[in-house]
């Protein structure tokens, strides 16, 4: 039996930096010490494919990002890991405990997906590492596994059946961090004056060059590359939703200041990375939610945005600051005073429909796009 300090040690050791997970029993010990552990930063997240966009932003701001999660959870992995990570070739190390394994009674909702977890892990095309049997041996297991995957740009996940890790202790203390109080809310609602390029226009002006950007998949980041190509942009090609949770990442490791630039369907799809990024308060943190109601991607299909105040829904996760975008010049002026000392900041920008006529695509790959950014965030 292995203690979960025994492994994070040797992941730290082996440069994993950043860790992000939803627990499981099976390695709680290894939350735990990832918790504790003075050189590292765990996230708790609010689902596990958040912390898979985590890990992912860490990685782009040069740390190499690990997730916690049951097998349950590998379901929520799924679409940030084969749509995000690995067209990116964003390399994860995956933690994964093992209920329902085989020659282990367990509970009815463990039992197929216990059977199943090492083929889908296998159809995932992350490879499959063993927790050596002999703390002696970590080291090298995770100097071996990290070498691994900056050589193939690909995930390796070490499955934990029970008797793998240590149990937590469960006596031990476990602070949440402070709460955060309710952020300020500015602007009024006000009914939408720009197209979402001219609103694009708008924030190119306004942001300085060093400032990271991170687009949502569909129009947003298509838009944003036609109007221009930058080392500072990170065009997210899929996993929808995951745009604040991938700059969550990048902002948590790294100095730079980070604007996601999100749709209201996307925003929507993990409203849960709102809390996420509330409570970790990241001050280099902006998330601007360009809504117009609708999924416009995939022919404006309607969304619930709607019924929901994006601002006071912001504000009320411990964002410092939720702005209502009453126009164009609303738009610059609160940019230009979200500060990297004071966020995070919310700006919620309400659209007219359309999109840019004949839209392109990236034409660089994902893979290019992300090396190049992480290039851009660590220089
Ligand atoms: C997980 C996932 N579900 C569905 C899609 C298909 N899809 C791509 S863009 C999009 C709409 C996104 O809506 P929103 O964030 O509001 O941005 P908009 O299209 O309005 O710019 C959808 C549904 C996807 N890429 N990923």
């Amino acid at each position: 039996v292995i203690g979960g300090g025994e492994f994070i040690d040797a992941a730290a050791a082996a440069g994993f930096g950043f860790w992000s997970g939803v627990p499981c029993s099976l390695v709680g010990s290894v939350i735990d010490a990832a918790a504790d552990h003075p050189d590292l930063t765990y996230v708790g997240a609010t689902n596990e494919g958040e912390a898979t966009a985590l890990a992912v932003g860490a990685w782009l701001a040069g740390v190499r990002g690990a997730v916690i999660t049951q097998n349950s959870g590998l379901g929520n992995v799924v679409n940030p890991l084969t749509s995000l990570a690995a067209p990116a070739g964003v390399p994860l190390l995956i933690v994964c405990g093992w209920r329902g394994a085989p020659g282990h009674a367990d509970e009815p909702q463990h039992a197929l997906m216990g059977q199943i977890t090492p083929a889908l892990l296998g159809m995932l095309k992350v490879d499959r590492r063993e927790v050596p049997a002999a703390a002696a041996s970590l080291a090298a297991e995770l100097r071996m596994a990290a070498e691994w995957m900056t050589e193939t740009g690909r995930s390796q996940a070490y499955l934990a059946a029970p008797g793998t890790f240590a149990r937590a202790d469960a006596d031990r203390p476990r602070v949440a961090g402070p709460a955060a109080p309710p952020g300020r809310v500015e602007g009024v609602a006000a009914a939408p004056s720009a197209t979402r390029l001219e609103v694009l226009e708008t924030v190119r002006a306004a942001l300085p060059a060093d400032v990271a950007v991170v687009a949502t998949t569909g129009h947003t980041a298509r838009e944003l590359f036609a109007l221009h190509d930058s080392p500072a942009h990170y065009y997210h090609v899929g996993a929808m939703g995951s745009a604040s949770a991938t700059g969550l990442g990048l902002a948590l490791n790294s100095d730079r200041q980070v604007v996601v630039l999100d749709g209201d369907g996307s925003a929507l799809m993990r409203l849960g990375t709102m809390a996420t990024v509330g409570h970790q308060r990241p001050a280099n943190f902006v998330q601007v939610v360009l809504d117009n109601g609708a999924h416009a991607s995939t022919g404006g299909q309607p969304t619930a945005s709607p019924s929901v105040d994006f601002a006071a829904v912001a504000a009320a996760c411990g964002f410092a600051r939720a702005v209502r975008v009453e126009d164009r010049a609303h738009l610059a002026a609160a940019l230009a005073t979200a500060s990297p000392e004071d966020g995070p900041h919310l700006l919620h920008v309400p659209l007219l429909p359309g999109a840019a006529a004949d839209l392109g695509r990236p034409t660089l790959a994902p893979a290019e796009v992300a090396l190049r950014f992480r290039d851009f965030v660590v220089a």
